[in-house]
């Protein structure tokens, strides 16, 4: 049934016409904030500073049973294609990022979650041996990681989040756009004579990734070093990229793996592996697998995010969320969850192929606290338009030196300032001078954890992609493919043969749309 025919969706429509204002006199106090929280596996989710009442939280959670979210989720995990359109030519595929990291349970599993799982068993095991080779070799301080999209995003983040965990002499650079500065930028810093080259592609085809792999080899030949003692492949069974005798070694990732859902499978783990140590990486599994158990559990925290944010979008109708980690390790984790969340939930049509007439995914985007404060949240407190933020945050910081100046350490300055623009946003200030004046009443949430460890990491990015593929359940769309970058490709592929007919002949072909490119191209040469 469509989202607006739910009979919740009529309940939290009319709640909507009257929904709480934070800015009233003790609407945001103790009692709301105390009992507007809820816990799990080392997070609190305070929503206190969400424009919700008890009454709303109910008909959101009556919602989710409507849609079924839950039971889409244990199908999800037990391996049902869930990435389809009905009727429609699709991917028509399971959906198991879950099982790359299900091996620490011994619970009852689907017959295709076990076979999913005992294949990315057998490729940890593989890379653990490879690793241990690695370190008796001795010979490589650099990995340079080479992919775009998932391949890159996810990955990128998770190391940038744990480099206080770094072991000595293993660092991890990431090429990923075609642009050759990009290269170019990083074979600058490396001895390539230590570095290894992990090239990831699902698909074994991605224009970006596959010039740059040439690009690098190139650069390794002219040194007179053999790629083949430098290059790892991963990539999925039987693409143009599956031909281990080009490669010192290959692993695979599955088609059940999406590329935004893949930072756990050997897209992420061979570059994690390399820099923090196979024990670290079966951390970040271990945090994830608990978040995979917890999100099966009645009212879990990934569920009330996304229930949150559906409020948000589809209730109180604001079409954009902020996320602001106030976390330096998680600089990059925005940009992760940007393509999570917009690939997978910025649909218009359902799963049975008809277009929608409800809002979807809002367009997600943010940077880290406490830099965002002095970028753009001016508009966030004064702006015509609300924006709901959820902010992340850790009560101790990675590295264990602080210092306190003016009687704080730097790690309570950085929480002072989240909870003091949660609490700015919710409540505003009233004023005679009408610059002065905060309208308030701007909802957001707080996601706060003890410390960023390779755990707490693993079961932050499995909340962020429940939460998406939640969302997407309720609003009985597939946030597994992502049709809606294709036809640039095919296009860009296109006006790339044109490019190379151009260059050989110089009567070859003409063409409408890319005639006055070329024009500027040859002009300059
Ligand atoms: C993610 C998308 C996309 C993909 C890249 C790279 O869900 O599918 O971002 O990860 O296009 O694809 P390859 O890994 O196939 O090179």
């Amino acid at each position: 049934m469509s989202f607006l025919h739910l009979k919740s969706v009529k309940n939290l429509q009319n709640l909507a016409r009257q929904s709480v204002d934070l800015t009233q006199d003790g609407v945001f106090n103790g009692e709301r904030i105390e009992t507007m929280r809820q816990s799990a596996i080392g997070f609190d989710l305070l929503y206190a500073a969400e424009r919700v009442t008890p009454a709303v939280i109910e008909a959101l959670f009556e919602l989710s049973d409507e849609a079924m979210a839950m039971q889409k989720m244990a199908d999800m995990q037990a391996g049902v294609e869930m990435n389809r359109i009905e009727g429609f030519d699709s991917e028509q595929r399971a959906v198991l990022h879950t099982a790359m990291r299900d091996q620490f349970t011994h619970r009852q599993k689907a017959k295709n979650a076990m076979a999913a799982s005992d294949m990315a068993q057998a490729e940890l095991q593989k890379l653990e041996r490879f690793l241990e080779v690695l370190d008796r070799e001795n010979r490589f301080t650099d990995l340079i990681q080479i992919g775009i999209g998932g391949s890159d995003l996810g990955p990128r983040a998770l190391y940038l989040a744990l480099l206080p965990f770094a072991r000595p002499h293993h660092r991890v650079h990431f090429i990923s756009n075609v642009d050759p500065d990009d290269a170019n930028n990083v074979l600058n810093r490396v001895d390539l004579k230590k570095t290894l080259v992990v090239v990831v592609s699902k698909s074994g085809t991605t224009l970006e990734t596959l010039t740059n792999e040439e690009f690098v080899r190139a650069r390794l030949q002219k040194l007179g070093l053999d790629p083949k003692e430098h290059f790892i492949a991963v990539t999925g069974e039987k693409s143009p990229m599956d031909n281990p005798a080009k490669y010192k070694a290959s692993f695979y990732i599955w088609d059940f793996v999406g590329g935004r859902y893949s930072s756990t499978s050997m897209a992420g783990a061979v570059a994690i592996g390399f820099a923090y140590g196979f024990s670290a990486l079966m951390e970040i599994l271990r945090g994830a697998h608990a978040m995979d158990a917890h999100a099966m559990t009645k009212r879990n925290l990934p569920l009330l995010s996304a229930l949150l944010g559906i409020w948000n979008r589809n209730f109180l109708q604001l079409p954009t969320a902020a996320v602001v980690p106030y976390s330096q390790a998680l600089i990059r984790f925005p940009a992760h969850l940007q393509q999570l969340d917009m690939e997978s939930n910025g649909k218009s049509v359902d799963i049975t192929g008809h277009f929608v007439d409800f809002s979807t995914g809002p367009v997600v985007w943010g940077e880290i606290g406490t830099n965002a404060q002095h970028s753009f949240y001016q508009l966030i407190h004064q702006g015509t338009q609300a924006i709901p933020v959820e902010f992340i945050g850790f009560r101790k910081s990675q590295h264990p030196f602080d210092l306190d100046v003016k009687g704080s350490s730097s790690q309570e300055k950085l929480l002072a300032n989240l909870f003091a623009q949660s609490i700015a946003l919710a409540k505003g200030q009233k004023s005679a001078n009408p610059n002065r004046f905060f309208p308030g009443n701007r909802p957001n949430r707080i996601l706060l954890a003890d410390r960023l460890d390779p755990y707490t990491l693993g079961a932050l990015l499995a909340f962020y992609e429940h939460k998406v593929a939640l969302q997407g359940f309720i609003w009985n769309i597939n946030s597994f493919d992502q049709e809606g970058v294709q036809l640039g490709k095919v296009l860009a592929s296109q006006i790339l043969d044109l490019f190379a007919a151009q260059r050989s002949s110089k009567s070859g072909p003409s063409f409408e749309v890319g005639e006055a490119y070329l024009r500027i191209l040859n002009a300059k040469k």
